[in-house]
C-alpha cells in the first residue's frame, strides 16, 4: 500500500508569522501540500513512537488536506493520529488537546482570519508538543527540506470517513477520531466562575456571538448558550461553512460589519463578541462601544483576581512590540514581569514554559494566557463575561474606569495592502537607514526620543529576531512600522500609531492619531513609492 513518489520543490514554502499561508489554487497545485508534510516529517525524524493531532478550521480544501495527511503519516510510519471530528479543530481546542494527551505536536490547517473558499486562502500550521508553533530554527530547518525534496511517501488506500467518533487502524497506523469540543469546554469550566457568568445570564443579560460562519460555532453553542444560559440565538453565524459563506472571518470593526451594527443599533445585546476562522482572535463590544485588543489585555491583566484560576497570582504579562503599551502600565501597577516581543504568538510560548508570564495579547485582536500555547478567543470572551458577573458594571464602564486609573493609549492601524513585495522591502530597508538621523527631530508638536528597529532576544534560547521600525516620541507616542506575515500575497505594510494621554479619555481615536499618521506617511514617503494616499483598512 505504501508508495514512493518523485517530486520536485516548490521555492515558496517558508512558513511566515503563524504557518504557511497561500491561495487555495497554490495549495491545490499537485504535491504542495504532499511536499510540505514530508518536509515536515523528514525534520522530526523516527515517528514510530509518534502521537500527532490533525485538524483545521473546515474551510475550502480541509477535508481534502487532512486525507493527504493521513495518508502520508501512515506511510511514514507515524504511529498514531487524533483527528477532530469532521476535520474540525479550532486553534486553541488543538493546543488544549495536544497539552492534554501530551502529544508530540499537530498539524493545524487554518489560514485563520483570511477568506476562504478557492479563491480565498488556505494554511497550514505545525505546532510542537507544547501545543504551540515551533519556533523559527524548526520552521526554517523545513523550509530547508522543502528546497530539496525529491520524493514523498504515501500510503495508496481509500480516504477516512471522518464524521464519526471512534478508533481503528488505517495503513498500519492508529486513528481516533476525536469530540473536537469536549476537552476545551472541560479547560474553561475548570477556569472561569460558570456559576457567575450562569446566574448573570438568569438574571436577563444578553449577548450576542457571532462564529462568522467558522469553526467556533459548536464550541460557542455549547458554552454560551448550552451551559452557561444565555438565550437561544444569542449565537449567531454558528455553522462552519467552506467559504464562511461568503465572509471575511476576521473580528474587527471592518470584517465583523454585523455584529457591529447590531451592537451599535438601539436593540444592541449588553454584550457582543467575534471569533475569527480558527477561533483564537476575539473581538469584544458592549452597548454601542469598542474595546480594542490592546486595552482588553490591560483589562484582563488588571483584574485577574476576579478570575478563579488566576487568583492566587500571575507571573508577568507580555505583548509583541506593536501593540499599544497600555498593559505596560498595569504591569507595573501590578509589579509583575512585562516583555515586548516580535510579531507572532510562538514568540510568547518560551515565555509561558519558563513561567515569565501569564497572559499576553496582541493588537491583532489576539488575547491568552498559559492555559495553552495559543490565542484563545473563546477564553478571551469568557474572561470579559466573568469580570462582568463579577463586578455587575458594563463594558463601557468597566473600560472607562480603566482609563481612568491608567490613562488611555489611542491606537489605531493602517494597513497599506497589495503592496508591491520590492517595493516594500526597499521602503522599509530606506526608512531603516533614516531612522537614526530622526533623532530629536520635530514635526509638529512631536519631538522623536529614540528610532530603531525592533530586536528580540528571547530570554530562554537567546535566539534573536529583528521585525519592525519603532519611532518612539518624548509624549510617549509611537509608531511602529512592519511588513504582515500572514498574507497569501504581495506585500501589506502595517503602520500602527500609538498616542497617550493621561487625562484626556474621551476623544475620537482617528483625531487623536492622525498627526502621527501625517508624520508615519511623510517619513516613510508612503505615498510616493507606493502610490496609496491612504490606507486600505484602518482598524
Ligand atoms: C497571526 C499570528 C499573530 C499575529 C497575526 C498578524 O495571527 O499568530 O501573532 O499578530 O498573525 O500577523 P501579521 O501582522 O504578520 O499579518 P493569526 O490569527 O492570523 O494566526
Amino acid at each position: 500500500m505504501i508508495i514512493t513518489v518523485p517530486t520536485t520543490p516548490y521555492t515558496d514554502q517558508k512558513m511566515g508569522t503563524a504557518g504557511l499561508r497561500r491561495k487555495s489554487k497554490v495549495v491545490m497545485q499537485k504535491n504542495y501540500v504532499e511536499n510540505f508534510v514530508q518536509s515536515i516529517f523528514n525534520v522530526i525524524g523516527d515517528l514510530s513512537n509518534k502521537t500527532f493531532l490533525v485538524g483545521g478550521d473546515g474551510r475550502f480544501y480541509n477535508n481534502i488536506a487532512i486525507q493527504k495527511i493521513i495518508k502520508i503519516a501512515a506511510a511514514n510510519g507515524v504511529k498514531k493520529l487524533l483527528i477532530g471530528q469532521k476535520g474540525l479543530i479550532s486553534t486553541p481546542a488543538g493546543s488544549v488537546v495536544i497539552r492534554k494527551n501530551k502529544l508530540n505536536g499537530g498539524l493545524i490547517l487554518s489560514a485563520s482570519h483570511n477568506p476562504g473558499g478557492e479563491n480565498g486562502d488556505f494554511g497550514l500550521k505545525y505546532s510542537n508538543e507544547t501545543g504551540g508553533q515551533v519556533p523559527s530554527s524548526v520552521s526554517d530547518a523545513i523550509y530547508q527540506q522543502t528546497t530539496k525534496i525529491s520524493e514523498y511517501k504515501i500510503c495508496d488506500d481509500s480516504d477516512i470517513d471522518l464524521s464519526k467518533l471512534g478508533s481503528f487502524e488505517y495503513c498500519g497506523m492508529q486513528i481516533e477520531v476525536i469530540d473536537s469540543v469536549k476537552d476545551y469546554v472541560e479547560m474553561m469550566q475548570n477556569i472561569f466562575d460558570f456559576n457567575a457568568i450562569k446566574k448573570m445570564f438568569a438574571n436577563g443579560f444578553t449577548m450576542r456571538f457571532d462564529a462568522m460562519n467558522a469553526v467556533t460555532g459548536p464550541y460557542a453553542i455549547e458554552i454560551f448558550e448550552n451551559i452557561l444560559g444565555a438565550p437561544k440565538g444569542s449565537v449567531v453565524n454558528f455553522i462552519p461553512k467552506e467559504d464562511f459563506g461568503g465572509l471575511h472571518p476576521d473580528p474587527n470593526l471592518v470584517y465583523a460589519k454585523e455584529l457591529v451594527d447590531f451592537m451599535f443599533s438601539d436593540k444592541a445585546a449588553d454584550f457582543g463578541a467575534a471569533n475569527d476562522g480558527d477561533g483564537d482572535r476575539n473581538m469584544i463590544l458592549g452597548k454601542s462601544f469598542f474595546v480594542t485588543p490592546n486595552d482588553s489585555l490591560a483589562i484582563i491583566t488588571d483584574n485577574y483576581k476576579l478570575i478563579p484560576h488566576y487568583k492566587n497570582g500571575i507571573y508577568g504579562v507580555a505583548k509583541s512590540a506593536a501593540t499599544s503599551t497600555a498593559v505596560a502600565r498595569v504591569a507595573k501597577e501590578h509589579n509583575i514581569g512585562y516583555y515586548e516581543v516580535p510579531t507572532g504568538w510562538k514568540y510568547f510560548v518560551n515565555l509561558m514554559d519558563s513561567n515569565r508570564i501569564t497572559f499576553c495579547g496582541e493588537e491583532s485582536f489576539g488575547t491568552g494566557s498559559s492555559h495553552i500555547r495559543e490565542k484563545d478567543g473563546i477564553w478571551a470572551v469568557l474572561f470579559w463575561l466573568n469580570i462582568l458577573a463579577a463586578t455587575g458594571k458594563t463594558v463601557e464602564e468597566t473600560t472607562v474606569e480603566h482609563w481612568k486609573k491608567y490613562g488611555r493609549s489611542y491606537y489605531i492601524r493602517f494597513d497599506f495592502e497589495g503592496v508591491d513585495t520590492a517595493t516594500a522591502d526597499t521602503l522599509m530597508a530606506d526608512l531603516e537607514t533614516k531612522l537614526p538621523n530622526l533623532i530629536n527631530q520635530t514635526f509638529g508638536d512631536f519631538t522623536v526620543k529614540e528610532a530603531a528597529p525592533f530586536v528580540y532576544k528571547d530570554p530562554v534560547d537567546e535566539s534573536i529576531t529583528k521585525n519592525g521600525l519603532i519611532i518612539y516620541f518624548t509624549d510617549g507616542s509611537r509608531i511602529v512600522y512592519r511588513l504582515s506575515g500572514t498574507g497569501s500575497s504581495g506585500a501589506t505594510i502595517r503602520v500602527y500609531l500609538e498616542r497617550f494621554s493621561a487625562e484626556d479619555i474621551s476623544q475620537n481615536p482617528l483625531d487623536m492619531v492622525s498627526p502621527l499618521a501625517e508624520i508615519a506617511l511623510e517619513v516613510a514617503e508612503i505615498p510616493s513609492r507606493t502610490g496609496k494616499v491612504k490606507a486600505d483598512v484602518i482598524t
